[in-house]
């Protein structure tokens, strides 16, 4: 162990060890934790052979360098994204073995989860320990948004202030000024492109973040030199500019606490981030469900047990004479005493309640359904305010209005994406010159001049960057309205959008929640825009609980759903058909600053007695083209539905029509096999099958992708007239 020698009043010089400036009883408070946290995990191990828990994962190897970073940091202040070995961490911070126990078991009160997460997977609201999933790698980006948030609101502090009437009345907002972001993952994990972009935003933008990487050399069976070049990550990552870098022994307390003390200090300062890269050991194989003997030979293993941290800093402490044999073993006997209890309160703690298993997948407190969300347009209250209508407008221009007032309204809103800026280099705008661009749909147009370069920003072009950000802002309290430039390139986000964002309240037990955003520019007919241009597949999100999908088809529901994407609770998915940006269909007037569509509620087109149509988005127009057509030609009268929102829909809208026509045609333009259209088609022939006269049909795409030659763009996607030809079959059954 490394311990420091100082001298002291000059010349006579009396030789004192300051143990890095740690006191006696720190050195074993810090052994206390260091054992308490071997302990917790050994009970674990027991109770999992008798199957009193389900999953074990130890921290056993990687307590020193843990304890030495936890207790550096302030619980409650500072802000963690720690992995599943970072037991010592979270109890140099505060969480209390039982309440580590409670989740092992699956406990009501697991205040990490209530149940819902496997073991080690840290949550912990009062000390600012941030829901942890299983994925590995997505909290790095996450605890950058968490880091800029703190930024934000020091610079914008009015933008913390509690707000009524939005999501902003159930979002505490806690910032300091200095306060550090700690994120940590073993030596595999650095390997997943998102811790990588995550340093160069962290970098760019010297964010107060602690990156911590515990290097136990192995990822389950794969050697570092698998996944690291050269094997070693303080090597590679090196260049990353405004960075401090410590590489240390993570089994020694003491080096860590010294190394961590000046990585702290570099962040503190407002220098920027830290990257503290330990050594340590993995003894307890990767988890209980694994058997590292089949990979690691025994010479390797034992080799690897003379550096187990717990025996050599007892050891140590011996040696110094700062605990003798009777002492220590006293300690480990009262450790062993407190684990045993609070193994045993675990082991009687309730269950969850059956019917708690839906609590929290949204908000309990702001129902974007409800009737707070159903607000008039202002030219409504023309008589009163003297408000006229506006010229009409396209889909763009209100979505552009819609962000600009709700900017204005709620300091919280940050926008970024790619090309979302008016320009990044502000000096050309300031000098005027250039314009700026705004998206390159244009939506974001004017937005940062006018509220500043702070507020709308280019992110890198990373999309999982522009999500997981997002997700930490979120969690801390902004309000991150971001851009995905074409649906097709969504897919590097896909782990931020399907374990992260929509299932933070819900894997938290409501303790946590991130209600961002996500704007994204979808759908085909665009004459040329072929495979990566034209994709939809809003299915695939309609299949993740905790997600809202919005998708409008026409200015004025873009308007009106997109003020409640922004101040509702909950995780929204917005999509915005690039086909009806700027068509001629569904252009209004701007309804005004406060004009909101409640999600859930279907709008009827056009009323029918003979046939219903159930369709959303570019097909929406395509229909009532159909409709009129085989109204004017062959006197059948259609009910087209718009459903508005996708995830909730409006079923009662649904039901009541197809009980009255007694027929139902799906249309939408994604592919017709595991479309949005199956579920609808399953539940009406499910539901109300004896209210049906005929079979429920479905137009879509054809099985493909879409083609850039316009001819077979046609094909593929529904056109007017394969939707009128399906209304004439069905309107014969
Ligand atoms: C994205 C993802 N891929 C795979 C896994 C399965 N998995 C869980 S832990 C792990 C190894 C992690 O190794 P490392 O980052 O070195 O951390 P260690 O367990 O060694 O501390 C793997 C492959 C996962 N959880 N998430
Ligand atoms: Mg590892």
């Amino acid at each position: 162990m490394a311990s420091k020698a100082a001298i002291r009043n000059g010349a006579t010089a009396t030789v004192e060890k300051t143990y890095e400036g740690l006191t006696r009883q720190q050195l074993i408070d810090i052994y206390r934790l260091m054992f308490l946290s071997r302990r917790i995990d050994d009970r674990e191990i027991l109770l999992k052979r008798q199957q009193k828990i389900f999953f074990q994962i130890s921290g056993a190897g990687h307590e020193a360098m843990l304890v030495a970073a936890g207790m550096q940091l302030k619980a409650g202040y500072d802000w963690f994204y720690p992995y599943y070995r970072d037991r010592s961490l979270c109890l140099a911070v505060g969480m209390k073995p039982v309440e580590m126990l409670y989740q092992a078991v699956g406990a009501a009160d697991d205040p990490n989860s209530g149940g819902r997460q496997m073991p080690s997977h840290w949550g912990h609201k009062n000390l600012n320990i941030v829901t942890q999933s299983s994925p590995t790698g997505t909290q790095f980006l996450q605890a950058v948004g968490c880091a800029e948030a703190g930024r934000y609101f020091q610079r914008h502090p009015d933008a913390a202030n509690k707000a009524h009437g939005d999501y902003r009345q159930f979002k505490e907002v806690t910032f300091h000024g200095d306060e550090v972001v700690y994120v940590s993952c073993g030596d595999g994990t650095t390997s997943e492109g998102e811790f990588w972009e995550a340093l160069n935003t962290a970098a760019n933008k010297k964010l107060p973040l602690l990156f911590v990487v515990e290097d136990n050399e192995y990822a389950i069976s794969v050697p570092v030199e698998v996944n690291t070049a050269g094997g070693n990550i303080s090597k590679l990552v090196s260049s990353f500019p405004n960075f401090h870098f410590e590489e240390l022994d993570g089994t020694d307390p003491l080096a860590s606490y010294a190394g961590f003390k000046r990585a702290i200090d570099y962040i503190r300062a407002g220098k920027g981030p830290a990257f503290v890269h330990g050594h340590v050991i993995r003894p307890y194989s990767h988890s209980l469900s694994d058997d590292e003997k089949l990979y690691r030979p025994e010479s390797e293993r034992t080799g690897e047990a003379q550096r187990d941290p717990i025996t050599r800093f007892r050891a140590f402490l011996i040696q110094e004479g700062i605990l003798d044999e009777h002492s220590a073993e006293q300690l480990e006997k009262a450790v062993e005493t407190e684990v045993q209890e609070a193994a045993d309160h675990a082991l009687r703690a309730a269950f969850p309640a059956l019917n708690t298993f839906d609590h929290f997948v949204y908000s309990p407190d702001l129902d974007p359904k409800s009737e707070a969300f159903s607000t008039r347009p202002h030219w409504e209250f023309e008589n009163e305010s003297g408000h006229k209508a506006g010229a009409q407008k396209t889909m763009a221009d209100l979505i552009n209005s819609t962000l600009r007032d709700e900017m204005k309204r709620d300091p919280r809103i940050v926008m970024f994406g790619e090309d979302v800026a008016d320009c990044s280099r502000e000096e050309y705008l300031s000098a005027k010159q250039v314009k700026g661009k705004g998206g390159v749909f244009k939506l974001t147009s004017g937005l940062q001049c006018d509220f500043g370069g702070d507020r709308v920003f280019n992110s890198p072009l990373a999309e999982a960057n522009i999500v997981g950000r997002a997700v930490g802002m979120a969690t801390r309290g902004l309000k991150p309205v971001v851009e995905i430039q074409f649906f097709d390139y969504i897919w590097p986000a896909m782990h931020q959008l399907r374990n992260e964002l929509p299932l933070i309240r819900w894997r938290s037990n409501g303790n946590f929640s991130c209600p961002a955003v996500v704007r994204v520019a979808i759908g085909g007919y665009l004459t040329g825009g072929s495979i990566y241009h034209s994709q939809s597949g809003e299915s695939i999100f309609t299949h993740t609980p905790g997600m809202r999908v919005v998708f409008p088809s026409n200015a004025l529901d873009a308007a009106g759903l997109l003020r409640t994407a922004i101040r509702c609770d909950d995780p929204v998915m917005f999509l915005e058909h690039k086909r009806l940006y700027r068509e001629t269909y569904g252009r209004a007037p701007y309804p005004g600053p406060d004009y909101m569509v409640p999600f859930g509620k279907a709008k009827i087109v056009k009323e029918g007695s003979d046939l219903t149509v159930v369709t959303y988005g570019a097909t929406v127009p395509r229909s009532l083209q159909a409709a009129q057509k085989i109204e004017r030609d062959h006197n059948v009268s259609v009910e087209l539905i718009d459903l508005r929102t996708l995830s909730p829909y409006d079923w009662e809208t649904i039901a009541t029509s197809v009980k009255k026509t007694s027929r139902v045609l799906v249309v939408h333009e994604d592919m017709l096999s595991w479309g949005y259209g199956a579920e609808i088609a399953a539940r009406i022939a499910d539901e109300l099958f004896f209210d049906l006269d005929a079979p429920v049909r479905r137009v879509a795409a054809k099985d493909t992708f879409v083609a850039y030659q316009p001819v077979l763009e046609d094909v593929i996607l529904p056109q007017s007239d394969d939707i009128l030809k399906a209304m004439l079959e069905l309107s014969k059954v």
